[in-house]
């Protein structure tokens, strides 16, 4: 099965990508690396399927060459890796230099291969010496994440073609402190409201510390999930709109405008740190691009007495992906035009990630997989449209690269173009790898 796309329909500069992340990948008994809060989540009782953790995930920390000739291979211009905190400080201050000798190489390896490296600095894997101390609920978290930008720039930022300080704060503040549903799994409304804010500042601090330091193209990755109303009920309508705040307009309304959205500060607002305020100039600082991560819509009810904010996901009736996310291309258009209207208009938008975890049953058979490349299809033809309709929409990474370790799902869940098998660690690429391989080739 192919694309109905390859590279040409694209402006000349669009770069195609393959992205991961690293404590999905690397395996944390490899090297020496401290432990993260992840390892700790994963250990509690109901936090992950089987309660698999990234121990081992995809050795990566061994095969990385291997890995790296994949992305090549596919005719990928990207890749998109991330550093581990703990690999780069164990106890979460202390630089380690067996952990940045280990990037270094990696980053030479991209080189090597002719890949342009596109650095995220925080992918979820907060070193637990600090997440102890209260992680991105503690005022200093912010200071933390600088120095830890400082040492991974200082050693590789001369080979980066572009840098995002944190994937999702949507996920790292609101769905590990407030649904708990990753590390460090709390729930509760002030600490939700406190890492809401904190990660944004995590991201100010960072940035100052790349700009005084002339590290060029930054950029930050957000989520993005679109909100449907299920009802024409007002109190729906409410609990689509209140999600939207929460997840979409938050972040985005912060980066781009300085300013939170009201109908959700009203309520975060008693509980956030003194003196926020004065941040805002800080966490507005201009970027060079936004990367943005999209997935899926969700369909929203209000609950009526509940505690804020009173609604809940409901199924809907699209065609789903093996976790029960519905597929929903139309959204992935949607954002791109909202972005430019409502928060970004001429910057950059890179779709960092994009993809689906596959129905694949067992080990027979997990290489074919036409849904997943209907899935690029449609998702890469938003892209193509909105690009015609006038977003400046610049790259589209798929995620992943590799079969690997997918959070509260464990390894249950497959999202790879290229199929890992967990005993043996042998790499195959699926026919969603074969269908990118053949659409981007350079002529
Ligand atoms: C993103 N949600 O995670 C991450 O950036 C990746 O590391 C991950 O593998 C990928 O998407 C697929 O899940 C998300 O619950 C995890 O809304 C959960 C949610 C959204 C994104």
């Amino acid at each position: 099965m192919a694309f109905t796309f390859s590279r040409g329909d694209f402006p000349a500069d669009f770069r195609f990508g393959a992205a991961t992340a690293a404590y999905q990948i690397e395996g944390t008994s490899f090297g020496r690396v401290g432990s993260t809060h992840w390892d700790t989540f994963a250990a509690g009782p109901g936090n992950v399927v089987n309660g698999e953790d990234g121990r081992v995930a995809c050795d990566h920390y061994h095969r990385w060459g291997e890995d790296l000739d994949l992305v090549r291979d596919g005719n990928f211009d990207v890749y998109r890796f991330s550093t581990m905190w703990p690999r780069v400080m164990p106890d979460g201050r202390t630089v380690s230099a067996e952990g940045l000798d280990f990037y270094d190489r990696l980053v030479d390896g991209m080189v090597e291969r002719g890949l342009s490296p596109n650095l995220t600095l925080y992918h979820w894997d907060m070193p637990s010496a600090l997440a102890d101390l209260g992680g991105w609920t503690h005022p200093d978290v912010g200071k933390w994440f600088a120095d830890y930008t400082e040492a991974v720039i200082g050693r590789i930022g001369d080979r980066m073609d572009a840098v995002a300080t944190i994937n999702e704060p949507w996920c790292v503040a609101w769905l590990a402190h407030f649904l708990g549903g990753h590390a460090p799994g709390i729930r509760d409304i002030r600490a939700a409201a406190r890492a809401m804010h904190h990660v944004l500042v995590a991201h100010a601090r960072s940035l100052e510390v790349m700009r005084s330091a002339g590290q060029e193209n930054l950029g930050i990755v957000l989520n993005f999930e679109h909100s449907t109303p299920a009802s024409e009920d007002e109190s729906d309508v409410l609990a689509a709109k209140t999600y939207d705040g929460i997840y979409n307009r938050w972040f985005a309304g912060a980066i781009t405008g300085g300013a939170y959205p009201a109908d959700i500060l009203e309520v975060l607002e008693p509980h956030m740190p003194q003196g926020w305020q004065d941040d805002m100039a800080a966490i507005s600082a201009p970027i060079d691009w936004l990367g943005i991560n999209y997935y899926t819509r969700s369909i929203h009810e209000a609950v009526p007495g509940a505690v804020w904010p009173a609604e809940r996901a409901v199924p809907g009736d699209l065609p789903k992906t093996a976790q029960q996310w519905e597929i929903y291309p139309e959204g992935l258009y949607g954002f791109l035009m909202r972005l430019q209207r409502e928060f970004t208009g001429e910057l950059p938008i890179y779709v960092t990630e994009n993809g689906m975890a596959g129905a694949d049953p067992g080990d027979a058979g997990l290489v074919d997989d036409p849904a997943r490349i209907a899935y690029f299809d449609a998702h890469v033809g938003a892209v193509k449209q909105a690009i015609a309709d006038g977003a400046p929409v610049k790259g589209y990474f798929a995620w992943s690269l590799l079969d690997n370790y997918e959070w509260a799902f464990g390894y249950d869940k497959r999202f790879g173009i290229v199929h890992v098998n967990y005993e043996t660690q042998e790499r195959t690429p699926k026919g969603s790898y074969l269908a990118f391989q053949r659409a981007l080739v350079r002529d």
